[in-house]
């Protein structure tokens, strides 16, 4: 694993981005538990360099592994010989990878306002900035920028708050706080325009936002996502340095104070899932915590990822339900429900530990012990096709079924105040 993390960062210090050239994506179905502890060891061997976009957790879900070139025999091979099913889910990251840029570069326009912006390609950070400062020049009555604070790298962590009038309870919604899951922020971006658009018009969307504030930070991990445009496609965690390793950066959806330590977090620099040396270290993370304590009447708080088609509520660190667990199991019904009357897009829902795997340290687990009752966490699509590398046609059907459970969680929000 150190040679060939050396090499890598030798690697791009030389040629700039990383590529991924006849690196596959393989979607593994394990049909016991025996092939579950076969790939978990398989996990393990670090020579390999395996990116697991899906971990083996549980035979009910598939293993979605990307497969460097040169590792590529050898798993086949283990695979077969342990006769555990496979499909090539990529065939070649890296053509992936390329028809994304050639998309991005087709697309690549300067907007001079939010009607001329491409909804349908990703942008870079800076556009992304951009895109924010147009928005907020195109309704000074509503729309305003706050900085939260700085990324380890200094960049202002901009949030757009959308407000009709003093001292209301807010609504925070995040994006790209894994950087490599790109089509959130592209989504975050469309519900922005979507909310300046409908304010007097949808008759939903207008009484939310005479009654709450709506917040909301579209590139959360602002340093990580710069890194997935200029170095490395797929990077998720934060761009900090690890002191004594020479691997960068820390899961920031394992940072927070919410079990954090426990089992479904890391305690390696290395691993993707690496908790930190401590809760809130992280700048990315403690921003928020500042701005959710400050703020003081958050009242729901959404994080969204990407990938798998999930909707879920605490908790993640522990299978102890969540004492409003009916009340939430309610909300991801109807929030579901109006996300596949969209385009038929099926969700999985339930609380973080029993749908997906344990994991401690996330967000909503802490914002919910903070008090903040309705804190759920989207996966967005897809299923496993595309994976993180979701094409960009996909990127404003995604953002409008998304904004129907949004809205249904918004709704459901006001209708119930606490
Ligand atoms: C989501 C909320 C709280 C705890 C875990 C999740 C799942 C999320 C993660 O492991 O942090 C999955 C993902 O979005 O990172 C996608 N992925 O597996 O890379
Ligand atoms: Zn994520």
């Amino acid at each position: 694993m150190k040679a060939l993390l050396v090499l890598t960062a030798l690697f791009v210090a030389v040629f700039g981005k990383r590529t991924f050239e006849g690196d596959q994506v393989l979607q593994i179905t394990a049909k016991n538990e025996a092939q579950i502890s076969l790939l978990k060891e398989l996990s393990e061997q670090e020579h390999l360099g395996l990116d697991f976009w899906r971990e083996p957790i549980h035979q009910s879900l598939p293993v979605d592994v990307r497969v460097p070139f040169n590792s590529l025999q050898a798993v086949r091979a283990f695979l077969r010989y342990n006769k555990i099913h496979y499909n090539v889910m990529i065939k070649d990251v890296q053509d992936l990878m390329d028809a994304e840029q050639r998309q991005m570069v087709k697309y690549r326009t300067f907007a001079k306002s939010t009607d001329d912006f491409i909804y349908t390609t990703y942008h870079d950070l800076n556009t992304i900035n951009s895109f924010i400062d147009m928005i907020v020049a195109e309704n000074p009555n509503m729309v305003s920028k706050i900085v939260i604070g700085q990324s380890y790298e200094n960049r202002p962590l901009n949030v757009l708050k959308f407000s009709t009038g003093a001292s209301r309870p807010g609504i925070w919604i995040d994006t790209g706080i894994h950087s490599r899951e790109w089509v959130t922020l592209a989504s975050g971006i469309w519900f922005a325009k979507k909310i300046v658009t409908d304010y007097g018009r949808d008759p939903i969307l207008t009484d939310i936002l005479n009654n709450y504030d709506i917040f909301l930070e579209i590139a959360t991990n602002p340093d990580g996502y710069e890194y997935t445009h200029t170095r490395d496609r797929m990077w998720r965690k934060t761009r900090k340095p690890n002191p004594g390793s020479s691997c960068v950066g820390v899961d920031p959806n394992r940072n927070w104070d919410a079990g954090f330590g426990g089992a479904g977090s890391s305690s390696s620099p290395c691993s993707e899932t690496y908790r930190g040396p401590s809760a809130h270290s992280e700048s990315e993370v403690k921003a928020i915590v500042d701005f959710v304590k400050s703020h003081g009447n958050i009242k729901a708080f959404v994080s969204i990822h990407s990938y798998s088609q999930m909707l879920l509520y605490p908790y993640g660190y522990t299978s102890t339900p969540a004492k409003d667990q009916a009340e939430l199991h309610e909300v991801v019904t109807k929030a579901v429900s109006a996300l596949q009357s969209l385009y038929n897009t099926r969700y999985r829902y339930g609380s973080i530990i029993t749908t997906i795997y344990q994991a401690s340290g996330g967000t909503i687990d802490w914002t919910y012990n903070q008090g903040i009752k309705h804190s759920y966490t989207f996966e967005l699509r897809d299923t496993g096709f595309y994976g993180f590398l979701l094409p960009a046609e996909q990127i404003v059907p995604t953002a409008e079924e998304t904004w129907l459970a949004l809205m249904a969680i918004m709704e459901h929000t006001k209708n119930n105040p606490y």
